[in-house]
């Protein structure tokens, strides 16, 4: 079996069968692969030095090489937090109007990944088979062909495809599709961005769509497919278990004095829908005043890209509507709202969920979602909560049995909110079930598997069609 290389902005633990408990499943999954296939995996120290990077640092545990690179103030500042963060990042999620495009970032951006590129080429082994991570790197595969790599990769997005029209507020848009069609594989969460991609392949690149499920564009021929990313689903509900009978599962329980608990869990980010979701909660106390006193909800929202001036605001803005329902509506022995700024280890957020009447998943616009299956995965099966989901996230695509919503209609997620506190058992159960058992089919390692299956049996090379 070849081995595998995963490039990704961040590089996870690193120490043997190591981790604290907080990483992601996506982490975990990983490393399961490369420890199995033997390999690299490079990406970004999480280290800004004042100066320029050196080479990559290498870091060998068993037959894994973990190969991490320190970038400057300047490559951070252009590649990262600028064209990544604030380009791509809003374009890809429809908020044209917080991209701040510069050539100066753009310039940064492809500069930082022919530098790595660069790093990454003398580590390569003739028969490795290269699995690239997300926005960050679109331009990496095009810098590693030119600079002589004829070894196969593959890409995968993780935040959406941005329909056409948006797409084309990008000045560079042209070049950037041309670099994602230097890839042999180009994988996409969900049909729909698949979709969109595939439109401008069309109309806008003059390209052809085979039957095959292969492009031609640019005089290359990738393979083009969606591969929905999903969670270890048995080992989240595991997980979900033990900690019901954690201290701090006992602890939340105890805190609510039987209220019925609303949770949400997401980063501190715009595309969250965080300020829509508190209004919506907004409205159900309002409207609907037998909740009040008798719910509350739980919103962790740890801070993410704090540097970035619409993080900022986007945190003081929450700060600001949450304190605003708990002025309003608080009683001296309840606060509707328990607004928190920090991460936990997977299994008491796993337990939280799992303790939730409602998950509430209401982002703009998101590539996935894992959150919102991790909440199906988390619950009781006898005495499941019940999912509301906004149609905008691409888990929506496959939970149909959750109460799915428009995030952007204020007084709709309120009523839906109200109508999921209420829901019979019976409805829970059977709404539930329909999900979980997708989620037992379709999990992280189907996701893996059906993703690196589709890059071995792709033709290397995709410009030679
Ligand atoms: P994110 O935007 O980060 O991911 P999401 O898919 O919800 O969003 O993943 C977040 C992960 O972090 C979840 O596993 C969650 O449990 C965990 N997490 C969140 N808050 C936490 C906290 N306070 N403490 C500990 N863990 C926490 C991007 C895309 C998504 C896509 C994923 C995977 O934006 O659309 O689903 O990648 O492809």
């Amino acid at each position: 079996m070849s081995r595998l290389v995963v490039v990704s902005n961040r590089v996870a633990p690193m120490r043997p069968g190591g981790g604290t408990g907080a990483e992601g499943g996506l982490a975990v999954a990983m490393q399961r692969a490369l420890r199995d296939r033997g390999g690299v995996w490079f990406g970004w120290s999480g280290k800004t030095l004042p100066s320029d990077s050196g080479d990559a640092s290498i870091v060998e545990i068993g037959p894994v090489s973990y190969a991490t690179v320190d970038l400057s103030q300047q490559d951070h500042d252009e590649y990262y937090t600028g064209f990544a963060n604030s380009v791509l990042w809003p374009l890809f999620h429809n908020r044209i109007d917080l991209t701040d495009f510069t050539r100066r970032d753009m310039a940064g951006y492809l500069r930082v990944n022919a530098m790595f590129a660069g790093r990454l080429l003398p580590l390569l082994q003739r028969n490795d088979v290269l699995w690239i991570h997300d926005y960050h790197f679109i331009p990496l595969g095009e810098s590693l062909r030119r600079a002589g790599c004829r070894q196969k990769m593959g890409f995968f997005l993780h935040v959406p495809w941005p329909p056409m029209e948006i797409l084309l507020a990008l000045p560079n848009h042209v070049s950037l599709v041309k670099q994602l069609c230097t890839y042999d594989l180009i994988g996409f969460q969900t049909e729909a961005d698949k979709h969109s991609f595939l439109e401008y392949i069309r109309q806008e690149a003059g390209g052809e769509v085979l039957p095959s499920g292969r492009i031609r564009a640019f005089g290359m021929s990738p393979i083009v497919k969606s591969f929905p990313i999903s969670i270890d689903t048995a080992e989240v509900a595991e997980l979900s278990r033990r900690a019901e009978k954690g201290a701090q599962s006992k602890r939340l329980k105890k805190s609510l004095m039987k209220r019925q608990l609303v949770t949400g869990v997401d980063r501190l980010d715009y595309t969250k829908g965080l300020i829509q979701r508190l209004e919506s909660y907004q409205h159900l106390l309002s409207n609907y005043p037998a909740f009040r006193g008798r719910v509350t909800l739980l919103q962790i929202a740890p801070p993410s890209r704090s540097d970035l001036a619409d993080y900022q605001r986007i945190r003081h803005q929450v700060e600001t509507i949450a304190g605003h329902i708990n002025g309003t509506f608080a009683e001296f022995d309840w606060s509707p709202v328990r607004y928190l700024n920090r991460g936990f280890k997977r299994q008491t957020l796993m337990g939280f969920l799992r303790a939730s009447n409602v998950g509430l998943v209401t982002p703009l616009r998101d590539g996935m979602n894992l959150v919102a299956k991790e909440f199906v995965a988390a619950q009781d099966p006898e005495d499941p909560g019940v999912l509301v989901l906004s149609r905008f996230a691409g888990a929506a695509r496959e939970l149909e049995s959750a109460l799915l919503v428009n995030p952007y209609d204020i007084e709709g997620v309120g009523d839906t909110l109200a109508k999921a506190l209420t829901m019979p058992i019976e409805e829970r159960r059977e709404r539930w079930a329909a999900m979980f058992k997708h989620l037992q089919r379709y999990d992280l390692v189907y996701w893996r598997d059906t993703y690196m299956g589709a890059l071995e049996a792709a033709p290397c090379g995709a410009a030679a069609a």
